[in-house]
Formats: structure tokens, sequence, C-alpha cells
């Protein structure tokens, strides 16, 4: 299928202060964008112009080998993600059954969102950290450089991932990366979302 560009699902000034109108302009308009234009250029004559979008970041991934349709594919579906990962007011609470499979995994949510931003601290240059699903069952956090997900890698199912490539927070947090994960785990995240995944995951 042909990448689209989904609407942002919220006003562009709906995550302020934590995530300025101008960072989601740029971010989802100009750098979301140009994942889908260029990847669409590259889908062309690959044979996986019908394939759907996790088919195409698997196959295109080829073990780690992969190239420049990889790396569209996969910031697609990141940004897709990401945007629903997010929301107005968001933070909070997070939903009974995943808190509690938090606390089992993690010890306590603190433990969990701590060990999220040292993942998103800790990937040197651009990349994300994740909670994941594992394929045993397992709540984990991970790190991935550049477009790099769990769909690629096979670790399991992303449940939630923030981008923390430079354009993603350099508008609003300058060089603070820390300051921005942190924002990010404690006011942008809809933990409602983060729970559905759960759910249809488990
Ligand atoms: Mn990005």
């Amino acid at each position: 299928m042909a990448f689209e560009l989904p609407p942002l699902p919220y006003a562009y000034d709906a995550l302020a202060p934590y995530m300025s109108a101008e960072t989601l302009e740029f971010h989802h308009d100009k750098h979301h964008n140009a994942y889908v234009v260029k990847g669409n250029e590259l889908l062309q004559g690959t044979g996986m112009e019908n394939d759907s979008l996790e088919d195409v970041v698997k196959k295109s991934y080829n073990g780690g080998q992969g190239g420049g349709l990889f790396n569209q594919a996969s910031q697609h579906w990141n940004h897709i993600e990401f945007w629903q990962w997010m929301k107005p007011n968001g933070g909070g609470a997070i939903p009974g059954e995943l808190e509690n499979k938090i606390v089992e995994d993690f010890g306590s949510v603190d433990a969990m969102k701590d060990q999220f931003v040292q993942a998103g601290v800790g990937q040197f240059g651009s990349g994300w950290c994740w909670l994941v699903l594992g394929t045993d069952g397992k709540l984990a956090i991970s790190k991935s450089p550049n477009g790099v997900n769990p769909i690629a890698t096979g670790e399991g199912t992303a449940l939630l991932g923030c981008d923390v490539w430079e354009h993603s927070y350099y508008i609003d947090y300058r060089n603070r990366r820390p300051d921005y994960l942190k924002a990010f785990v404690d006011n942008m995240v809809n933990w409602d979302r983060v729970a559905e995944i759960f759910g249809n995951a488990s």
C-alpha cells in the first residue's frame, strides 16, 4: 500500500508547553511527510507495493542489512504510532491491568519510567527508546538506532516508543534530552493507548 501521512490526532498546540506547536508542525508536516514521500519513491519496483506497512518494515529490514526503503518505512510506522502515544494532558494514572504488569516486571512504575528515560538518554545519536512486550511475555525496555523498531528486530510488541532524534526536542529543550524524556513519560504519554496495545497483544 502506498504510504499516506495521517493527520495529527490533536491540534499542533495541544501538547504545549511540553511539546510546542512549532516542533509538531516541523516534525509532522516536514519530517514525517518526507519519510512518506521518499518511502513511496523507493517502494516502486520492489514487489512490496501491495504489502502492509508492517510487512514492508520486516522485509526491508533484511536482518539489519536494510537500506533506504527500510529507513523510510520504519520511520513512517514509528511516527504513526508516536503521534498516538501522546495526548493533551497525558501522563497520569496507568490503567490497572497494565500497571499491575509493570509492577510485576519492573518492581514499580517509577522504575519502569526511569529505565525508559535512561534508555533514551543512552541512545547515542538518533534513535528511539521502547517499552516492549517481549516474545517471552515479559515487559522490557530497549533502545534502537535511527528507525530500527521492535517489528524489525522481532523482539516483541512495541507498547510505547519515544523519538530521541534531535528534531523531536531541540526547539523546545535544546540539548536537554533527559528533560524531554522526563516530560514525555510524565506529561505526554497516552497510557490508555499503551494499555490498548498491551490488551490486544496479551
Ligand atoms: Mn521523528
